[in-house]
């Protein structure tokens, strides 16, 4: 099911040596002097609005000139060519009012590009054509109006099926892979990846993927804020072929970066840079011998697998790059390290080495008073200081949930996670998703750009419901807590959690490919000291549990939400927070590894320092050492 399980001719040859991608087709372009009529042809001589600079057209209009164009680039030695269709979605061409044309552009493209790579293969040097899929020229992650921050002018859904668009025409059109590149806002990634998927479901089969993006200048991030690494991490569960960089930078910027990717990637890694930063007319000078100087160094550090040039590349940039990697071995992918990484805008690792894991509880309006009253009264800058708050406390993600009967809460979550994605000191955590609602947690991944976790689902209502929701996670990439619940509902002792957390292991990893590390089980914390003798075992049997479900359930993560264990001393703060503690420092012992918890005060309250007599009354419920130890607390 993954995309490089695809074994062909292509990924044959990537063991064996660094494959060479082709150069800028509108450097190119430019050197043939197009005018309007070119462009227009016959057939749009007179459509309504300027066609000038619509290179994706030229497909349909010149496609002579294009066949011309991908020879100089095969001559040169390029093994893979790119269809001439980075504009040729239904949304970048609306701005030529062609938007009827993308599915036309696309198969069109396909067709000049595979007749001259056809042509131009031998047995032993076969060579390929990748469809090349743009960015488009809107952006899910960032609001085009300054005035409101929440605003987007396309949503996910309209994206992803745009993309299928395109994407679906470059496969009937007989294309050997997918290229998704200049990716400079990772949720428009996310969409096309979700789109690839649709695709390849539809037509029955697959395709390599690559997958490349865009740092925009030296901050070292991308459009929309991201670091190299959470790039990975956000694409990762869509298994390309290759994680690369290209256009913005010229090669010498972006050693950092192929080198961070080199550390991180599980597949392979592709560069394909302009020739140089722009010059102060928008050209570029890097000569064939620099932008191939830079990409050898690189490959002799064993950094690459597939090369090229974006913008400013020329043939004689292609032949030149194709020399300088010669002989150099292709870059090995690392395996899989089995540690969870998850990203906001900056990576985030969940391993036992770096302490317990924060998760900011007060986004939440059943679980804050303030943040509900802010919610509905719709002031979402002050609910976004909540969070801020939160982070700033020491919080590594944070939990949010509208789930209340008088919100709309897809709605709500929308809003307040797109405001999120514009605060740099929040987005830099994952976002942890919650909702008892599926059409919420919906809501809400097709607003995270990074890698976040869903919260939750369960096998409440059973098998079908569990597999199709896990699925649907898997693909927009994210991870999962699912809570020891099942047809018969809540699990309240070691054995029922257990069990069903095993069951839910057992499906998401052998049935649906579910990284394991991705998998977060949250085993239920249930309030103990309520006066009922059957809930007095509650927190050790959490506790127990814990120990034994890290144990038959290797890679997976647990988590709970920590305040509610003493939801029955509510109006003694002093109380709960040594239970939070109490509890915490047993339960961590046990494996827990991550809580929803009010950080500041778990950061504050440390175990060591509670007060001995008041942590012997608490650890007596806490731990049921005796049958009077709620009225002893009391
Ligand atoms: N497991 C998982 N998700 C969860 C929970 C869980 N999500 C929701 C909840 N339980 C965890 N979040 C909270 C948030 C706040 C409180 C408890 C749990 C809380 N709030 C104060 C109170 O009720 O006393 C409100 C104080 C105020 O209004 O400011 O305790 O178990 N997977």
């Amino acid at each position: 099911m993954a995309a490089n399980d695809t074994r062909s001719p292509l990924t044959e040859l990537l063991q064996q040596r660094i494959l060479v991608l082709d150069g800028a087709m509108g450097t190119m372009l430019q050197r043939y002097g197009l005018e309007e009529a070119d462009f227009r042809g016959e057939r749009f001589a007179d459509h309504a609005s300027d066609l000038r600079g619509n290179n994706d057209l030229l497909s349909i209009t010149r496609p002579d000139v294009l066949a011309e164009v991908h020879r100089a680039f095969l001559d040169a030695g390029a093994d893979i060519l790119e269809t001439n269709t980075f504009t040729a979605t239904s949304i970048s061409q609306e701005d030529y009012g062609l938007a009827h044309l993308a599915r036309e552009i696309n198969l069109a493209a396909a067709e000049v590009a595979l007749r001259e790579a056809r042509a131009a293969s031998t047995p032993d040097r076969p060579r390929f054509v990748a469809g090349s899929i743009g960015p488009t020229n809107r952006t899910l992650s960032i609001s085009p109006d300054v005035n409101d921050p929440t605003f987007r002018n396309l949503t996910f859904d309209e994206l992803r099926a745009s993309y299928f668009e395109q994407i679906d025409a470059l496969i009937e059109g007989g294309v050997d892979l997918l290229l998704a590149e200049t990716s400079f806002d990772t949720l428009n990634m996310k969409a096309a990846l979700f789109a690839i998927e649709d695709a390849f479901a539809a037509r029955g089969r697959r395709l390599p993927v690559m997958v490349s993006g865009t740092i925009t200048d030296r901050s070292g991030r991308t459009l929309s804020g991201q670091t190299i690494e959470s790039f990975w991490y956000s694409v990762a569960h869509a298994r390309p072929l290759s994680i690369g960089l290209n256009c913005a930078l010229g090669g010498a910027e972006m050693r950092p970066y192929v080198e961070a990717l080199d550390s991180v990637a599980t597949c392979l890694v592709s560069c394909y840079p302009n020739a140089g930063l722009p010059n102060a007319f928008g050209g570029y000078d890097e000569t064939p011998e620099q932008t191939g100087a830079t990409l050898r160094e690189f490959a002799q550090n064993g950094w690459l697998n597939l090369v090229g040039g974006c913008c400013g590349t020329t043939p004689e940039h292609i032949a030149a790059i194709r020399e300088a990697v010669e002989g150099c071995a292709p870059r090995r992918p690392r395996g899989s390290d089995g540690i969870t990484h998850l990203c906001g805008l900056e990576p985030f690792d969940i391993r036992p080495e770096l302490g317990f894991v924060m998760v900011g509880e007060r986004t939440n309006v059943t679980g804050s008073r303030k943040f509900a009253r802010l919610i509905k009264s719709e002031d979402y800058e002050s609910a976004l200081e909540v969070a801020v708050e939160q982070v700033r406390g020491g919080a590594n993600l944070i939990d949010v949930n509208m789930d209340e009967g008088m919100l709309d809460s897809e709605r709500a979550m929308t809003t307040f996670l797109n405001l999120v994605a514009t605060e740099p000191e929040v987005a830099r955590v994952p976002i942890m998703i919650d909702s008892s609602k599926w059409s919420v947690i919906e809501a809400g991944l097709k607003c995270v750009q990074g890698k976040g976790i869903v919260n939750s689902i369960s096998l409440k209502e059973g098998e079908d419901a569990f597999r199709a929701q896990a699925r649907t996670i898997l693909q927009y990439g994210a991870a999962v807590v699912v809570m020891a619940f099942d047809e018969d509902g809540q699990a309240a002792t070691v054995e029922r959690k257990v069990e069903i957390c095993r069951r839910a292991y057992r499906i998401l990893t052998e049935e649906l490919g579910f990284p394991p590390e991705d998998i977060i089980f949250d085993p239920n914390i249930l309030t103990v000291g309520t006066g009922l003798a059957e809930h007095n075992n509650y927190a050790v049997d959490f506790i127990r549990a814990t120990s034994e479900i890290k144990r038959m359930c290797p890679g997976c993560k647990v988590s709970g939400g920590v305040s509610n264990i003493a939801f029955s001393f509510r109006g003694n703060e002093p109380v709960r927070r040594a239970f939070h503690s109490a509890f915490l420092h047993h339960a961590c012992k046990a494996g827990m590894d991550m809580g929803i918890v009010n950080a500041k005060q778990v950061q504050d309250d440390v175990y060591e320092k509670i007060d001995k007599e008041l942590l012997s009354f608490v650890e007596d419920v806490l731990l049921n050492r005796r049958d009077d130890a709620t009225e002893r607390m009391l």
